[in-house]
């Protein structure tokens, strides 16, 4: 018998297990904002409940950003919306985002998906319209960015369920919390 040689990223078994998977969370997210719709009752408790889960799997997904894409500190915020748009998303949506729509002061843009794998096989019934599907990414950025010592506000201003050409996301850096050290160089 051929000695069992374990499949590598890149392999196509590995390319069918990774489309499995992601269809897999997909799924299931369809499932639980359907579950939320039903136990909150309003859209608008149900937009503010996703975003509050994606917070929290924002403040923890830093971590293993930080420590698999091996990126070190950003000089600015325009960095880290780069890093962001070409790693994070890649790492953990398999898409990444374009940053544009930047104001002059360097503290406001927006990150553009045209595919967003979270909505495969959605489509928002009428008495929907006002759900945020997609709030628990907005979260996830809101809850990272906080990790790294940006208080930032993260609002959908396009959203392709209801009817936009694209999802755009609105990051608005509103604090920067300089790092402190636990001890003084003499
Ligand atoms: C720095 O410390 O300056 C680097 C900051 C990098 C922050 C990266 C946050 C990653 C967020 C993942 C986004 C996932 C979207 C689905």
């Amino acid at each position: 018998m051929p000695p069992l040689t374990p499949p590598k990223s890149g392999d196509a078994l590995f390319a069918s297990v990774d489309r499995v998977n992601a269809e897999l969370f997909t799924l299931t997210y369809g499932a639980m904002v359907r579950q939320l719709l039903t136990d909150l009752e309003e859209v608008e408790e149900v937009n503010k409940q996703l975003d509050q889960m994606g917070y929290n799997i924002g403040t923890r997904l830093v971590d293993e950003f930080l420590a698999k894409s091996n990126v070190s500190r950003c000089v600015d915020f325009k960095e880290t919306a780069d890093v962001i748009a070409k790693l994070g998303f890649k790492m953990f949506l398999g898409v990444t985002a374009n940053v544009t729509n930047w104001d002059a002061e360097g503290t406001s843009c927006s990150f553009v998906l045209e595919d967003n794998p979270l909505v495969d096989f959605v489509e928002l019934p009428d008495t929907c319209q006002g759900l945020q599907y997609c709030n628990v990414l907005s979260g996830v950025i809101r809850g990272a960015l906080e990790m790294v010592s940006m208080k930032t506000e993260v609002t959908w201003v396009r959203d392709m369920l209801r009817g936009d050409d694209a999802y755009e996301m609105r990051v608005k850096l509103i604090k920067q919390v300089p790092e402190e050290y636990p001890y003084k160089d003499d």
